[in-house]
C-alpha cells in the first residue's frame, strides 16, 4: 500500500517529503506566527464566535490531545470526525495528529447509514459530532459532542501537555479521507504526514499565499479541496488566516469577505454561478477578493469567462481528487488557458498517463496518475485495489481527459460509475443497493443526467415487482435508511427492462441518453 522504498527515497531527495508531521508543523507555525490570526469563525450552535491565533490553536490542540488521551484515545486509533466549519474541527484534527490517532473525515451531510458504516469498518475508537442528536448515528461507538470536547480539554493556564508516547512519524498515516467512490461502499484514502504536507505546502505556493492572505473556507472543511488545495491547511502553512463560513451562500459569505478582507475563496461550480448572480445585485464590497478557485466538477467555459468581469478577481480552476493528484491553472496563465483548461499538476513528479480504450498511450482518454502525494492503495481494500491501481502503482482516476499544450488537462468526461452532483460525488452502486432493499424493487440502475445548474443530477431507473411505488414513498424509504440527502435520486423512472450491452450488462450509456 505504501510507495516503494526507492521511490520514497527519490521524493525525499527531491525535497517534497521533508520529514515533518502535522503536530511538529503547527508547533513551528505557532513559534513563527504566534499572535497572528489563524482561524476566524462567526460561530455556530455549540461553537462560539472565535478568532484563534496560531498560538491559541497550538495550545488548544495540546490541551485537547491530553484530554482525549486521558479518555483512552491512542496512537493508531481511528476517530470518525463529523463537524461543521468551526475552529474545533481543526483543533480536533491537530489533537488527534499529535496523539497519532487518525481522523476519518465524514461530511456534515452524512447520516446514520454512512456514519455507522465508517465507525464499523474502521473499528473507530470514537465519533466526534456536533450535538447529542448525532450520537444516534453511531450506536455502539463512544461519541463526543462539541460540548463534551470543551469539558475534556485540560484547562487553559495549566502546564503545557505532551501526549505520552513517541507520536507519529512523517511516514505514518495521518488520517483517512473519503473517496467519491464508484462502488457499493465508500473507500477510505490513507494519507501520510509527509505526502499531505507536501501537497498543501506546494499548493499554497502555487496560489501565492502570504501571511497577509485571508482564505475563506466556504465548502465543508472535511473535503479535500478546502482542506488542502491550498485550503485551511495550506493557509496555515503560509501563516495566513482562514475564515470558516458556516455555509457557502452569498448571504453568509459576502459579509464575511467584506468584514475580514478575504483574498481567496474556493467553490464548486454551481456556487460560483450563485455568487456571480448575487454579486450583480451589489450591496457588498468584494474588492479584497483576488482569487476565486473553482473545482470539484467541470466548470463550463462560458461560466468561467464571467468570473473576472463579474467578481473582479482571477479565476483559478482546480481539478483534484482526494486520492492525491491536484491540477491548478496558474494565477498568471493567459486568460484562454484559465477559462478552457482544468490546470496542470502541482508537482514535476506527478506522472500523468493517458490511455485510450485499447490501453495505448494517447493525448485523449483515461487518466492514470502516480506521484509524491497520490496514494498507492485504498485502506483495507486489497481486492478493489487490484483494479483501481495498475501493477506499477498508477491510480486509475476514472476521469476522461485531453492533454492540452503545456501539459494542461481538460476534463472531458468520466468512465467511473459515479454521479457528480455539483461537486458532490455519488456512487451509483451504493444508491442502487439501497433501492434494491425496497420490497417492490426488482432491479435498479442509477445514472447521471445533465443539469444546467448542478452539472448533473441523479435519475434512478427501476424495474418493479407488481405495482410501482409512489416516488414520494421511495424518497421516504431512502431517507429512513439514513443516507445523506444528496444521494437521494432527483428523478425516478419506471421501466420494464434495461437496455443491454453486447455482453448482456446494463447499458448505462443508453440509459443516460434516454432523457
Ligand atoms: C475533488 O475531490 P473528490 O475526491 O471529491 O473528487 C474527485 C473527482 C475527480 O476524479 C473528477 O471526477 C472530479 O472529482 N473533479 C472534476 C474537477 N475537480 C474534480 N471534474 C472536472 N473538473 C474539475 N475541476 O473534487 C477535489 C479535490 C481537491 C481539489 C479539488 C477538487
Amino acid at each position: 500500500m505504501h510507495w516503494p522504498d526507492d521511490v520514497a527515497a527519490r521524493y525525499r531527495a527531491a525535497g517534497y517529503w521533508r520529514g515533518e508531521t502535522f503536530g511538529g508543523l503547527l508547533r513551528d507555525l505557532a513559534a513563527r506566527y504566534g499572535s497572528r490570526p489563524a482561524l476566524i469563525s462567526p460561530g455556530l450552535p455549540g461553537s462560539p464566535a472565535a478568532r484563534w491565533t496560531f498560538r491559541d490553536l497550538d495550545e488548544r490542540a495540546d490541551r485537547l490531545a491530553a484530554g482525549l488521551h486521558a479518555a483512552g484515545i491512542r496512537h493508531g486509533d481511528r476517530v470518525v470526525l463529523q463537524l461543521p466549519n468551526v475552529p474545533e474541527f481543526h483543533q480536533v484534527c491537530f489533537a488527534l495528529f499529535r496523539i497519532g490517532a487518525l481522523p476519518v473525515f465524514a461530511l456534515p451531510a452524512h447520516r446514520s447509514a454512512e456514519i455507522s458504516y465508517f465507525c464499523e469498518f474502521t473499528e473507530a475508537a470514537a465519533y466526534v459530532c456536533p450535538d447529542e442528536e448525532h450520537k444516534a448515528y453511531a450506536p455502539g461507538t463512544r461519541a463526543f459532542t462539541l460540548a463534551d470536547l470543551a469539558g475534556l480539554s485540560a484547562p487553559s493556564g495549566t502546564d503545557p501537555v505532551e501526549p505520552p508516547g513517541p507520536g507519529p512519524g512523517p511516514g505514518d498515516l495521518a488520517f483517512l479521507q473519503l473517496s467519491g467512490g464508484s462502488t457499493g461502499l465508500p473507500k477510505l484514502i490513507p494519507r501520510t504526514h509527509d505526502d499531505y504536507i507536501y501537497s498543501f505546502r506546494a499548493s499554497a505556493e502555487i496560489c501565492e499565499l502570504t501571511p497577509e492572505s485571508v482564505y475563506l473556507c466556504a465548502l465543508p472543511a472535511a473535503h479535500n479541496f478546502p482542506m488542502s488545495s491550498p485550503g485551511v491547511f495550506g493557509a496555515l502553512s503560509a501563516g495566513a488566516a482562514s475564515v470558516l463560513a458556516p455555509d457557502p451562500s452569498p448571504g453568509t459569505c459576502f459579509p464575511l469577505i467584506e468584514r475580514e478582507r478575504v483574498t481567496i475563496a474556493a467553490l464548486v461550480p454551481p456556487l460560483a454561478l450563485v455568487w456571480m448572480d448575487a454579486a450583480a445585485s451589489g450591496g457588498h464590497d468584494l474588492s479584497s477578493l483576488e482569487v476565486l478557485q473553482v473545482g470539484g466538477a467541470k466548470f463550463s467555459e462560458e461560466a468561467a469567462k464571467r468570473v473576472g468581469p463579474e467578481l473582479g478577481c482571477t479565476l483559478q480552476q482546480v481539478f483534484g481528487m482526494a486520492e492525491g493528484l491536484v491540477n491548478y491553472t496558474r494565477l498568471d496563465d493567459p486568460e484562454d488557458v484559465i477559462v478552457s483548461t482544468q490546470g496542470r499538476p502541482i508537482s514535476p513528479d506527478d506522472e500523468i498517463l493517458i490511455l485510450d480504450d485499447e490501453g495505448n498511450e494517447s493525448d485523449h482518454g483515461h487518466l492514470l496518475t502516480r506521484g509524491p502525494y497520490t496514494i498507492r492503495g485504498y485502506w483495507r481494500a486489497d481486492e478493489h485495489n487490484r483494479t483501481a491501481f495498475t501493477e506499477d502503482g498508477f491510480y486509475r482516476t476514472g476521469d476522461i481527459v485531453r492533454r492540452a499544450e503545456g501539459g494542461y488537462l481538460v476534463v472531458e468526461g468520466r468512465a467511473k460509475d459515479q454521479i457528480n452532483r455539483g461537486g458532490e460525488k455519488i456512487a451509483a452502486e451504493e444508491v442502487e443497493n439501497h433501492l434494491l432493499a425496497h420490497p417492490a424493487v426488482r432491479d435498479a440502475s442509477v445514472v447521471a443526467v445533465p443539469d444546467p445548474y448542478l452539472g448533473e443530477r441523479t435519475r434512478a431507473y427501476l424495474i418493479c415487482r407488481g405495482e410501482a411505488p409512489k416516488k414520494a414513498e421511495l424518497r421516504a424509504f431512502l431517507r429512513d435508511r439514513g443516507i445523506a440527502a444528496f444521494k437521494i435520486p432527483d428523478m425516478f423512472e419506471f421501466v420494464d427492462a434495461f437496455p443491454q450491452t453486447a455482453v448482456g450488462k446494463v447499458s448505462k450509456r443508453h440509459l443516460r441518453e434516454r432523457t
